[in-house]
């Protein structure tokens, strides 16, 4: 069996959690005004991780009062080399304590130990350390004329990559000069409770950093709340149209970057192996909880069968199970709900005549699983071709020619990713230049890096995160 649990797990006994978690605001942690609390869950198993506090409108008013303060007398005018400093010291905490924060990742969210260890943790340190270096050239970086601070800004994460995100959210605002009040997703909100403890290692000011805990109605509260100056927001596009209506006329400025629908081109000339192991990682990396996902595969119909069957092969060669063994591919869904949405999009795609195959495996009696499963036989017209899944399922159509591939890759409300796998650099370039979508790759997929800015067109979202345009959503311009 293929999906034979290896038992290597890594020890859970490197977290200290504590029982109950409160909001951080002005460098220490504080109960919430009115005593509401969450709990938090391992989505491997159900098991309770923590309760963690739910910050109403009087606790979001106090933790922007304490980022406003913060940033008139400390943070905004403190020199930029200063900032950094920091910064640095920040990244290198982050650093020293990776390997306790990959596996409070991994219960937390449920995805495995492999991609915590690997990819999210190296890439929060990175992101640190690429935007510490920022803090004292913001006058030499082609900025525009006024790059200082926009004041204190509002961040909404969402809980596909809580760390990551929170770092690709306070790493730039912090160069730029502004404070901050970010809210982690309720499914994975602990991650974010230990980077505060980190701002307290570190020695940051109170008041620069400030996380409150809580559902959308603490987003909504601190979204609207008038003494923020700047909104970032990374979710679903249904709130960020909701956060764009909120912001609408106020002195706000605003970053939103949402949903997605990516195209993964494959040519009759791609080196198929090594598309194979990209069409993969870009469905099946993170459980498909991924924005920039590679959900859909738009295969040329000349090599459509013998793709089919390689992928399949690869994909029997997954391990799915507990997210804390090394060997693990695949690990849970992060939210009873994410589950049900992936459960009715699949049940349509069925409805709708696409042939599904899915990897024989037995799923874990507890917590939230999918298979990786794939769909045939997709038409533009279906559902899954069009919507999110935001899961382990690819929809695979085909095409004919390089204008019915383009034509097709951007049929969609979406743009913000694409693969391209030719071996051909004339193919390669004509094909990016038509893509509506913010971040194309060629012949790999999924690669991150704090150099390089990424963001979306159309219902994916506005402005750029990472790379020196990463700074330009957190100054005057
Ligand atoms: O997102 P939400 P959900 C997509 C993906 C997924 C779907 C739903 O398709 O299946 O969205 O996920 C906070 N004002 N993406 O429900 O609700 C919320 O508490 C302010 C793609 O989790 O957008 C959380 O912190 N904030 C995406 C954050 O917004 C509000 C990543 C995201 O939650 C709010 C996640 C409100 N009214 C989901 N309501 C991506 N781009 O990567 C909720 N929140």
């Amino acid at each position: 069996d293929i999906f034979t649990y290896a038992p290597a797990p890594e020890s859970r006994s490197v977290v200290r959690l504590r029982s109950s978690y409160g909001l951080f605001i002005d460098g220490a942690f504080a109960d919430p005004a009115e005593g509401r609390s969450l709990k938090t869950v391992n989505p491997a198993d159900e098991e309770v991780l923590a309760e963690v506090a739910v910050a109403g409108e009087a606790d979001v008013d106090r933790a922007v009062a304490a980022a406003r303060r913060a940033y008139e007398t400390v943070w905004g005018p403190m020199p930029g080399a200063e900032r950094a400093k920091y910064l640095f010291r920040i990244a290198r905490i982050l650093q020293e304590r990776s390997r306790e924060l990959a596996v409070l990742e991994s219960l937390d969210n449920g995805k495995p130990i492999k991609e915590t260890r690997d990819v999210d943790l190296p890439l929060v340190a990175a992101h640190f350390f690429y935007y510490a270096g920022w803090a004292d050239k913001l006058g030499h970086a082609g900025l525009g004329a006024d790059p200082r601070p926009l004041g204190v800004a509002a961040q909404v994460i969402p809980w596909n990559f809580p760390l990551l995100m929170l770092a690709w959210k306070i790493a730039p605002a912090l160069a730029t000069g502004n404070t901050v009040v970010l809210k982690p997703a309720e499914t994975t909100p602990l991650s974010a409770l230990v980077f505060a403890e980190i701002c307290q290692e570190a020695e940051l000011p109170p008041g620069v950093v400030n996380i409150v805990t809580g559902a959308g109605e603490t987003g909504r509260a601190l979204v609207a709340h008038g003494g923020v100056d700047k909104v970032a927001f990374t979710g679903s596009t249904e709130v960020g149209k909701e956060i764009a209506r909120t912001v609408a006329g106020t002195r706000k400025r605003v970053t939103l970057e949402l949903g997605g629908k990516g195209a993964n081109i494959v040519y009759d000339d791609a080196a198929l192996d090594q598309a194979v192991e990209g069409i993969v990682t870009g469905i099946f990396f993170n459980q498909g909880h991924v924005c920039c996902a590679g959900s859909r595969l738009l295969v040329q119909e000349s090599v459509a069968e013998d793709v089919l069957e390689r992928l399949k092969r690869r994909i029997s060669t997954l391990r799915m199970g507990d997210p804390l063994d090394k060997n693990t591919d695949i690990g849970a869904i992060n939210s009873a709900a994410q589950l049900d949405k992936i459960r009715e999009l699949s049940g349509i795609g069925d409805d709708e005549g696409a042939q599904r195959w899915t990897a024989p495996c037995e799923l874990p009696s507890r917590g939230y699983w999918f298979p990786p499963t794939v769909f045939t036989g997709v038409t533009q017209a279906h559902r899954i071709a069009r919507e999110e899944i935001f899961g382990p399922v690819l929809s695979v159509l085909t095409f004919r020619t390089p204008a019915e591939a383009v034509e097709k890759a951007n049929n969609t409300p979406f743009g913000l990713s694409a693969g391209v796998w030719t071996e051909k650099g004339s193919r390669m370039l004509w094909t990016a230049n038509r893509l509506r979508a913010g971040v194309i790759w060629s012949n790999t997929f999924n690669k991150f890096d704090p150099t390089s800015p990424f963001g979306g067109y159309k219902e994916s979202g506005y402005g750029r995160e990472g790379g020196r345009h990463g700074l330009e959503g957190y100054i005057r311009g």
